[in-house]
């Protein structure tokens, strides 16, 4: 299912980018060709402001499996340093790094042993102050995972408080003589997490808490004293320069009798995180939410709670949403998003640690993760992209923890027998396909999804229309074409995108009253004005990214 009969139209990109001369398409009315601005100079100016999250790409790293740099089979800080220069090259703006504080790893770190330490398997402080200094040194920002609404039952501040009621840690957990509270309304996550929500520790013959695994209680953020350490942790990787957090389970923290999602004390704990982001500079957050039709309540006022949240709307859904044929569907989530508080900015994925790989979701599809990638980075919202994704990674098949796994196998640098990842076995299996579906061989491949991504990525960089520009979607006389316009200062980008996988389609845009002639830019579709309304032809499964101002 690879789409080598679409390289050619790729590779117009980086000519229609301003590298070269931007030849009119033979087909079609003689194309325009509007001025470019210098485009790394744009990039720097945006990314240089309060404002930069909106404008930067992210990308997502799982450290255990991104790169080994000693040899033990498990990736590390060091590692993720030595790909800077990759990262830098794809186009990449920001890094989140999944867990990377001291844990028994029974879920992927997100079962926290000590907040103001690394991991051991993957380096020491010394390791991500270099890391750190690296990636800022290169234009890189870095986020860390913080885990706050539960920790490991082997932090010691669970250590002490299962021992007695007494001990000075005593309330820092959710504990109970029976099974159950009446003011803790709410049991496990997920059904992989296990039929109840309550432990009995044998110590002090009381049962804790904990939404997730029973190796991660929850901390009680009824405590005054939760509240405290929970912030110094915040507060002292951001004395140490990182540049914000994506915060896990965030909505969780607080249980009450009715609900345990974004009750109100747990909203006056992210202002009080924010308020603490806000003491720096250029700081910024983005929430993992728990609700997949909305996030508007993440963003307070729109500047009091978080920069970001993501929009599992889409990211979750969007595998669903992109084997029907409806293009009103598709842009629901992206037209509901306007309605949010001014300032809210949605995190756009399509693929994480917490879900099948995008390769897998799409069905074995390219065309399918691909068009849902270029949506993440064209429509509002700043992009994260996990690790692999670029490459349409696949899947593993071996499972240590839960099934989450077979999307956390290690990155494939080349064909080599450990893939540029390691020198000896990696700690999970390699995921299927590895002596092709590589760096190494993508990038000499003008059709491979790695070189899809990086003319995106090089195509996006500079243009504020796509961070902070306006959206207008308009609907088609043909239910299957997808249209929609970023505008912003005298820029007005076009994307159009056909939800049929079948069949060319041909179809009217009414009363668009586009400014100019259209230049494309990317894809194979045609956009062409016709007085007021604009008619676009696409092939099966296509787009086109367009300039018309
Ligand atoms: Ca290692
Ligand atoms: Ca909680």
């Amino acid at each position: 299912m690879r789409d080598r009969w679409r390289a050619p139209f790729h590779l117009s990109v980086l000519m229609c980018a301003g590298l070269l001369s931007c030849k009119s398409d033979s087909t079609s009315a003689p194309s325009p060709t509007y001025p470019e601005k210098d485009h790394a100079a744009e990039a720097a100016r945006l990314l240089g402001t309060p404002d930069w999250y909106r404008h930067a790409v992210f990308y997502e790293i799982d450290v255990r499996s991104f790169s080994d740099s000693n040899g033990d089979g498990i990736g590390d800080l060091q590692g993720v340093r030595s790909k800077l220069p990759y990262l830098k090259d794809l186009g990449v703006d920001a890094l989140w790094l999944m867990p990377i504080m001291p844990s028994p790893f029974k879920d992927s770190g997100y079962d926290v042993a000590d907040y103001d330490a690394i991991a051991k398997e993957y380096g020491t402080l010394a390791d991500f102050d270099a890391l750190l200094s690296d990636a800022h040194a290169q234009g890189i920002r870095v986020f860390m995972d913080l885990v706050l609404n539960h920790t490991s039952d082997q932090h010691a501040w669970f250590q002490d408080s299962k021992t007695s009621k007494t001990n000075p840690h005593a309330d820092y957990y959710v504990w109970s003589d029976t099974a159950g509270r009446s003011d803790v309304g709410c049991g496990t996550y997920g059904p992989q997490f296990g039929s109840s929500a309550w432990t009995l520790a044998p110590e002090r013959n009381q049962y804790y808490f904990h939404r997730f695994y029973p190796g991660q209680p929850d901390l009680n953020y009824k405590s005054p004293d939760v509240v405290a350490a929970t912030l110094a942790a915040a507060k002292f990787w951001m004395d140490r320069n990182v540049d914000g957090f994506r915060c896990d389970v965030i909505a969780l923290l607080v249980e009450t009798a009715t609900g345990c999602d974004m009750v109100p004390d747990t909203v006056a704990y992210i202002k009080k995180l924010r308020a603490l982001l806000d003491g720096y500079p250029n700081r910024a957050m983005v929430a993992e939410s728990t609700n997949f039709t909305t996030t508007a309540a993440y963003y307070g006022s729109g500047s009091d709670m978080f920069s970001m949240a993501f929009d599992f709307g889409f990211g979750y859904l969007w595998g669903g949403v992109m084997k029907s044929t409806s293009a009103a569907d598709v842009a629901k989530p992206f037209v509901n998003a306007q309605q949010y508080p001014k300032g809210a900015q949605e995190a756009l994925v399509i693929g994480s640690h917490d879900v099948a790989r995008a390769y897998t979701t799409a069905n074995h599809v390219q065309s399918r993760w691909r068009r849902a990638a270029l949506l993440t980075l064209t429509m509002p919202g700043t992009p994260f992209i996990y690790y692999g994704d670029e490459l349409g990674l696949r899947p593993g098949t071996q499972v240590i923890v839960d099934g989450r796994d077979t999307a956390r196998t290690p990155m494939l640098w080349d064909a080599s027998p450990n893939h540029g990842f390691s020198t000896v076995a990696p700690w999970i299996a390699y995921g299927a396909e590895a002596d092709t579906i590589n760096v190494d061989v993508e990038k000499n491949d003008p059709t491979s999804d790695y070189v899809f991504y990086k003319q995106l990525l090089a195509l996006r960089r500079g243009r504020e229309a796509f961070g902070t520009g306006t959206l207008k979607v308009v609907a088609a006389d043909d239910p299957s074409i997808l249209y929609f316009e970023r505008a912003s200062g005298d820029e007005t980008y076009v994307v159009v995108m056909s939800m049929d996988e079948s069949d060319t389609h041909t179809g009217t845009i009414p009363g668009v009253s586009l400014p100019g002639d259209a230049q494309r830019l990317f894809g194979d579709a045609t956009l062409t004005r016709n007085g007021v309304d604009a008619s676009v032809t696409i092939n099966a499964a296509s787009y086109g990214i367009f300039r018309v101002r």
